[in-house]
């Protein structure tokens, strides 16, 4: 499943710091063979505690976990949409993907220069959505001479979306992200093709010094506030020591962690939003050869999910078994499942929930 997530924001907020310490983390790491694509591109593996419930019951030989891919994109300036700074090309790096991370930075320190003077996540945030926004209007300007002639000769799909485009530059002029505005699923359909820049989910992370890691400060309060107002995620992060954690050994880090009083890495929160966000959900394969956890589409019926597999088992489909951890951990084992009758069979009109373990049966 190739969905990616960019990091966004403006100069020196932490974007790379954070990048850097989510593929270089040593689970990543260990699990798969080509960690860094390009030094921009990055896989990290999705933490699911789910995956340690089942490896504490089902022993096995390998662990896979769920992966998703990172893009670390260069910050963003104030007239980034007019090229400065590299601008239109680290923008087109924003339409590859398929969901944002926006890195706001709400830590103070005189050596690490902020473009625009101070902590501001109002300022800051709203620069970076003016630029996206000034791209997007651009883009539909365009898209609006181009199609502006079929709809006039009679062209049915012409005319829905030029009325859906002329909407999009109304809204766009405005000063509104087309995420705010555009929720019609029929309507986003028609503007699919204009890979716009603001329709992208978002989810702020609010980077702090280790100071603000457990209180609020008043610059994470306020990405909070804006997060709220347009029902996006927020994680609040210290993204120095997180890099620090990545470095170090499970036993080491949980010791780190219980020191700062934190649960788990800020990174770990990050890693699951973003996945939420791309609308990703994860089933499990279990066994003795190795336990292992897939990445779906939220709504994937149960031959989509074989063919995540392998397409041999969404061709072949006859059918999947499927049980619930809660039995498993009841249970204990497979033969101990089947024999209280919990283990279904599922047919081709399923639709997998997030967390099943399944066992798909096909014809070769
Ligand atoms: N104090 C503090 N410094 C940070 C934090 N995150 C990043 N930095 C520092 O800020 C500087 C810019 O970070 P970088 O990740 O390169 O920013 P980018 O330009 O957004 O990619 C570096 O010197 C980092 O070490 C943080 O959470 N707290
Ligand atoms: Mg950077």
């Amino acid at each position: 499943m190739s969905l990616a997530v960019g990091i966004i924001g403006l100069p020196n907020v932490g974007k790379s710091t954070i990048f850097n310490a989510l593929s270089n983390g040593k689970a990543a790491a260990e699990n798969y063979p080509f960690c860094t694509i390009d030094p921009n591109h990055g896989i990290v593996a999705v933490p699911d505690n789910r995956m340690n419930r089942i490896n504490a019951i089902v022993s096995t030989r390998k662990i896979v976990p769920a992966f998703m891919e990172l893009v670390d994109i260069a910050g963003l300036v104030k007239g980034a949409s007019n090229g400065d700074g590299l601008g239109n090309q680290f923008l087109g790096h924003i339409k590859d993907v398929n969901a944002v991370v926006h890195v706001v930075r709400c830590f103070e320190n005189d050596d690490i220069v902020h473009v625009e003077g101070g902590i501001d996540p109002q300022r800051d945030i709203s620069i970076i959505d003016t630029e996206l926004m000034l791209t997007d209007l651009s883009t539909v300007e365009r898209g609006l001479s181009r199609i502006e002639k079929a709809a006039k000769s009679g062209d049915k799909e012409a005319a829905a979306k030029l009325a859906v485009f002329k909407k999009v530059a109304d809204i766009l002029g405005q000063g509104i992200p087309v995420r705010k505005a555009i929720t019609d699923p029929a309507e986003l359909k028609l503007i699919t093709e204009l890979h716009l820049l603001t329709s992208k989910p978002v989810l702020y992370v609010a980077n702090v010094d280790d100071n603000a890691v457990l209180e609020d400060n008043d610059a994470v309060k306020k990405v909070r506030a804006i997060a709220a107002s347009e029902n996006a995620g927020c994680v609040k992060l210290c993204g120095k020591l997180e890099s620090e954690l990545a470095d170090l050994g499970d036993d080491d880090k949980a010791e780190f962690l219980k020191d700062l009083g934190l649960d788990e890495p800020g990174l770990a929160i990050l890693t699951r939003e973003a996945y939420k966000l791309l609308g990703l959900e994860t089933f499990f394969t279990v066994g003795e050869i190795e336990n292992r956890a897939w990445t779906i589409h939220k709504g994937f019926k149960a031959p989509e999910a074989a063919g995540v597999i392998h397409t041999d088992f969404e061709k072949g489909f006859i059918k999947a078994d499927v049980y619930t951890l809660e039995d498993l951990e009841t249970y204990k084992s497979e033969v101990a499942l089947r024999a209280a009758g919990k283990i279904r069979s599922e047919g081709r009109d399923y639709v997998v929930k997030d967390g099943d373990i399944m066992f798909f049966k096909f014809n070769v």
